[in-house]
């Protein structure tokens, strides 16, 4: 039986695109610039994908499903061209289309910035779920901030990360539709005043503030081949016009300039900080502004064709990607009693039953707190709201634990609290505020349960449950690496598209030596692919027969890229001082953004490329290895390397990743895990087989044995190991740097001879040797050319658990609940 694929008028679209160059520009394709025919090419796909986007809002205004709203400070898109193609299934005639009006669908594609609203793994798992909600045919706002500069461009000079702003915005957006009409108002400051309502009821009022209008801009997510359009609303500010300024704060000029002030700053940069708080004022001011308009609109949405508020619940739910959108719990709250005089309890039972927390991390420096005289100042009503949970939360502790035996009352209030120590703790109102909080994979989770979140999971351990994180198939394969997709589809048909787990059908060709054969040729074009790429931008040749080893990820001290440059510098010191060993050619290819003030992170930026400066010119090595650092690792070049990889490095210290995303895009694309048993990797390892990944390094369980202990002393390991010892020296040395001491803050961390507790927090030089001999297992496997496409293809055999489909699934039937929308 033919399958079904959804309509696309070629013809229309060809026609469609000459028109926009005419009257988006005036000009004939010849005159048009590549730019411009990228403009005109996108206008006219958002023309076709309107039509589905009405479509399924009037089958959803109809059928009345639950909606889900994803709330999330941060959306890594990715490009969204080739994706909306992909998800209309019309790539083909799109690129056919493109050809005869002689336009090259990828040079097309390369004109359009990476939208990169978003830090990391975070932002690029909210921009996975919305594909997978779309594509099984659920309901769901992505609710953000549409920030003026996204993620900065990375540019590298002299070895060093330096930050250019992310004008992305600077064309103009295609595919961005702003709703005017559905603007909010956004209040900030002032102080509350309490009245006695025409019922007798005390109520509560915010004066004297400062307000913002906050305007949504909406971005269609499509589902792959079904018709579904969700859409992402992201929100800008605006100052609130002078007329309507006039009739609450008459002639107050300095009020009217300090208004347009904030509006200017509200969107206009994301933070670039990953698992690290900066605790900034306006970043708070950024969190309420896009939830309240968010809360705002879901409650009117929800009235438009309801009438009791009290079932809220039944029609929306909350979902919260960690603590950065937790005020939402206090603006339900203020909401329902402000706008709509429910009682507390009232209030209370539809907000806690309709938000949910997702867990991101256990680094203690990414708990979020804020100095409670900054709260109260900037959010009065909802600070008050905060607090009056708070008095009936502590309450409630004292209630359940006062009078048990070996029960430390004070002890629970310490650490469960959302109010203590000065402080407001956002994940503490999170989890009292909702009924579910979930870590993003089994391990992660446990330690949640066992350790991080011990005293909630006690007290409530029904809100408590894993999901374990996935990745978008289509864009990580299908887009991605469309030869290994046809390959795949040739072998099993195209069902993985939809449901990874038929992914499984391939194990039946893990032996077939033809299979194993086009699988590693595939592998080959992508790593030639790659291998022209840095040409064109590091001006480094890499051979695509040496082994690919890649770690790309955000630059963070417990990812331990310095580990990885390390043993780099061991290898080469091991080449040069036995250059006739047989030494199986390796590249190593890096790519991580430092966040702009971490001094240790941006160092060790400099260390790799001064490291690889040294190596790639080194004739005593004749090229067994090179060092790459690709400049700006975002998600459109994300695709071209993860297609490329051999090895996937994910060597964080054990127990820091929560789960980690990249290592299953690069499974997914045949790539063998070389890590430590930490986050989702554990679980990668169980689905693909011990004896097809490469784990070395502590476990979870042994890392924080030693933590509870006070850490390791470093200095024995530099002291018995001549390797351990030869490599750091090299870092003072002047080997890298002609000013010695340009290293010494990272020789300083593994080796604090002042405080030896503060020496190696991430115990690098611990998993040393564990971690050379796993890179030596690597290059013995590479040699059994057999042997290693066997293991490639299993894991690309093996990762159906790994897409976020799996995971969307688990949140709707066991937190979410939502109903499917039916398009006929
Ligand atoms: C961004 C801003 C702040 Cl203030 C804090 C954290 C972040 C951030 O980007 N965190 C992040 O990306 N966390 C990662 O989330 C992934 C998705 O769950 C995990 O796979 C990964 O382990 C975790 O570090």
């Amino acid at each position: 039986m033919k399958k079904k694929t959804l309509p696309f008028d070629k013809d229309l679209f060809k026609r469609s695109v000459l028109y926009n160059v005419k009257t988006l520009y005036r000009k004939t394709m010849e005159e048009a610039t590549p730019q411009e025919m990228y403009q005109a090419a996108a206008y006219a796909i958002k023309d076709a994908i309107v039509d589905h986007w009405m479509t399924t809002q009037k089958a959803a205004a109809e059928q009345d499903p639950k909606i889900v709203y994803y709330m999330s400070m941060e959306f890594l898109m990715g490009r969204a061209f080739g994706n909306n193609i992909i998800n209309l299934q019309a790539y083909k005639a799109v690129k056919d289309a493109l050809e005869e009006l002689d336009i090259d669908v990828n040079v097309l594609e390369d004109q359009e910035p990476d939208p990169a609203l978003g830090n990391g793994g975070l932002g690029r798992l909210a921009a996975c779920f919305l594909d997978s909600l779309s594509t099984l045919g659920y309901m769901a706002y992505g609710c953000g901030i549409r920030y003026k500069y996204g993620m900065f461009r990375q540019k590298i000079q002299d070895g060093y990360q330096v930050e250019v702003p992310d004008a992305w915005l600077e064309n103009g957006n295609p595919f961005e539709l702003r709703r005017n009409e559905y603007a909010k108002e956004v209040k900030f400051g002032g102080y509350v005043t309490m009245y006695t309502d025409d019922m007798g009821r005390t109520m509560f009022k915010q004066e004297g503030y400062q307000v913002v209008k906050a305007v949504p801009y909406d971005l269609p997510v499509i589902g792959y081949g079904n018709g579904v359009v969700n859409t992402l609303r992201i929100w800008d500010a605006e100052p609130i016009q002078c007329f309507q300024l006039d009739s609450f704060d008459k002639g107050d000029y300095q009020k009217a300039v300090e208004q347009e002030n904030l509006a200017s700053q509200l969107c206009e940069v994301l933070y670039p900080n990953d698992n690290h708080i900066a605790g900034k004022e306006l970043r708070l001011k950024q969190q309420y502004f896009f939830i309240s308009a968010s809360v705002q609109t879901a409650v009117q949405k929800y009235m438009q064709n309801h009438d009791d508020l009290r079932k809220f619940y039944e029609k929306a739910v909350f979902q919260l990607n960690d603590t950065h959108p937790t005020v939402a719990v206090a603006e339900l709250m203020r909401v329902l009693m402000d706008d709509y005089q429910f009682s507390w309890d009232d209030a209370w039972d539809v907000t806690t039953k309709t938000c949910c927390y997702t867990n991101h991390t256990i680094m203690a420096e990414a708990l979020e707190k804020w100095p409670v005289d900054l709260f109260q100042r900037l959010l009065p009503r909802i600070y008050q709201i905060v607090d009056e949970i708070n008095r009936r939360f502590v309450d409630q502790i004292m209630r359940k634990y006062t009078g048990s035996a070996g029960i430390d009352v004070q002890a629970k209030i310490r650490s469960m609290a959302i109010l203590y120590d000065n402080q407001v703790k956002m994940a503490h109102l999170a989890i009292v505020g909702g009924h579910s909080v979930n870590g993003v994979a089994k391990l992660h989770t446990e330690i949640l349960e066992k350790r991080e979140l011990k005293d909630f999971y006690e007290m409530m351990p029904e809100k408590f449950n894993n999901k374990t994180n996935g990745i978008t198939q289509r864009r990580f394969l299908l887009h991605a690496n469309p030869l290994l997709a046809e390959w795949v589809t040739n072998k099993i048909g195209d069902g993985w598209i939809t449901d990874l787990s038929q992914m499984d059908k391939l194990k039946a060709f893990a032996n077939d030596k033809k299979a194993q054969n086009e699988f590693m040729e595939i592998k080959f074009k992508n790593k030639e692919r790659l291998a022209k790429y840095i040409l064109e931008h590091n001006g480094v040749k890499v051979d695509p027969k040496s082994i690919f080893d890649v770690q790309v990820k955000r630059l963070h001290e417990y990812k331990r890229q310095l580990l990885n440059i390390l043993q780099v510098i061991h290898k080469y010191n091991d080449i040069k001082t036995h250059p006739s060993k047989d030494f199986y050619p390796k590249t190593y290819i890096f790519g991580a953004k430092a966040a702009a003030g971490y001094l240790t992170a941006k160092l060790t930026i400099k260390l790799i490329n001064s490291v690889a400066d040294v190596i790639n010119n080194d004739p005593d090595i004749g090229g067994k290895i090179k060092v790459v650092f690709i400049e700006d690792y975002r998600v459109s070049n994300a695709e071209l390397i993860f297609a490329a990889a051999d090895v996937s490095e994910q060597i964080s210290t054990a127990s820091k990743e929560a789960s980690g995303t990249g290592n299953m895009k690069m499974m997914l694309n045949g790539a063998v895990t070389l890590g430590t048993l930490d986050g989702a990797n554990v679980e990668i390892v169980n689905e693909v087989g011990e004896e097809n990944a490469f784990i070395f390094g502590l476990t979870s369980q042994e890392v924080m044995e030693y933590e509870k202990n006070g850490g390791y002393n470093p200095m024995d390991i530099y002291n018995s190991d001549p390797n351990v010892k030869k490599v750091l020296d090299m870092l003072v040395d002047g080997t890298f740097s002609e000013d010695k001491e340009l290293f010494r803050p990272l020789y300083n961390c593994l080796l604090n001879t002042i405080n030896s507790s503060k020496a190696d927090q991430y115990f690098i030089l611990k998993d040393f040797e564990s971690y050379l001999e796993a890179q030596k297992r690597i290059s013995d496997a590479y040699q059994d050319k057999k042997r290693w496409a066997k293991m490639a293809l299993l894991n690309t055999a093996s990762c159906g658990k790994f897409s976020s489909d799996r995971t969307i699934k688990e949140y709707v039937d066991e937190v979410w609940h939502l109903d499917k929308v039916e398009l006929q």
